[in-house]
């Protein structure tokens, strides 16, 4: 049995029911190979405080997922994610997660391994990186949650609608992906910082493994399986008997 797999950024909600399905199916026939499961953040779309979970049929279903497999005995590590980062300990421990903080770093078939969700990384993008300051803020966060769930609904869906209104301009379209990646500098620094040689993440749904002579940072996919004929979903796989970790994407 393997000993560790990594998922992030499923965006799971009730309005993808294709990809939703697909988590499902993952954990029944994948994710019991392993000892581990870590979600590094993005599980969500979008996640407005726990006390809507009851209310969210994509919660409930993640929950009995993620239960079963707990009681397979795995352990299910979960880092939030930009969308996601008002999930608490309460939702956590009802879907038998175990909240971690970002970064964090675990100890891997011998290597130390920084988990993050990639959201800091992503320096050239000032714009989120100031808003991001404002909703880390532990007193606006507890306002936020403090508010009515229609106040909270109705601003989660206004920020959200602005976030999707995307250029159709093909450059405009590149840019976006440069200014959203991580850039090498950044990532050279938190390997400086926090003295890895491995770095797993998420956010910039640019999946690739980034070699240097003494680096090793592997970056995981987004889930989108609505469209039939175009479908993505992966996972990252370390597997006890292997010396690297394996980054394994399938799309369509
Ligand atoms: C999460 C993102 C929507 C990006 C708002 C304080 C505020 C929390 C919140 C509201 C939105 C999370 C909780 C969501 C991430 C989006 C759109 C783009 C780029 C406040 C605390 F505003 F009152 F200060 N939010 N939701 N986006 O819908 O899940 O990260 S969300
Ligand atoms: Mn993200």
């Amino acid at each position: 049995r393997g000993a560790c797999c990594f998922i992030s950024d499923l965006h799971l909600t009730v309005d993808m029911p294709h990809t939703l399905a697909k988590f499902e199916t993952f954990c029944q026939d994948i994710a019991p190979h392993y000892k581990s499961l870590l979600i590094l953040g993005d599980l969500f779309e979008y996640w407005v405080g726990d006390d809507t979970a009851d209310a969210n049929p994509a919660a409930m279903r993640v929950i009995s997922a993620l239960i079963k497999l707990k009681q397979r005995g795995l352990f299910i590590g979960f880092i939030a994610g930009n969308r996601d980062f008002l999930l608490r300990e309460q939702f956590a421990r009802r879907a038998g997660m175990v909240p971690l903080p970002d970064p964090c770093i675990l100890k891997i078939n011998g290597h130390a391994v920084l988990l993050t969700h990639g959201d800091q990384l992503c320096t050239k993008d000032t714009g989120y990186q100031a808003y991001r300051r404002v909703v880390q803020i532990r007193l606006i966060q507890k306002l936020f949650l403090m508010a009515p769930l229609a106040l909270r609904n109705a601003l989660a869906r206004r920020m959200r609608k602005k976030s999707q209104q995307r250029e159709y301009n093909a450059e405009a379209h590149a840019r976006r992906l440069i200014k959203q990646d991580v850039p090498a500098q950044s990532a050279a620094q938190w390997f400086d910082k926090h003295h890895v040689r491995y770095m797993i993440h998420g956010h910039t749904h640019q999946p690739s493994t980034h070699l240097t002579f003494d680096t090793t940072r592997i970056v995981l996919p987004d889930w989108d399986c609505e469209n039939e004929d175009k479908t993505r979903w992966g996972y990252i796989d370390w597997s006890d008997q292997a010396e690297e970790p394996r980054l394994i994407v399938h799309s369509k």
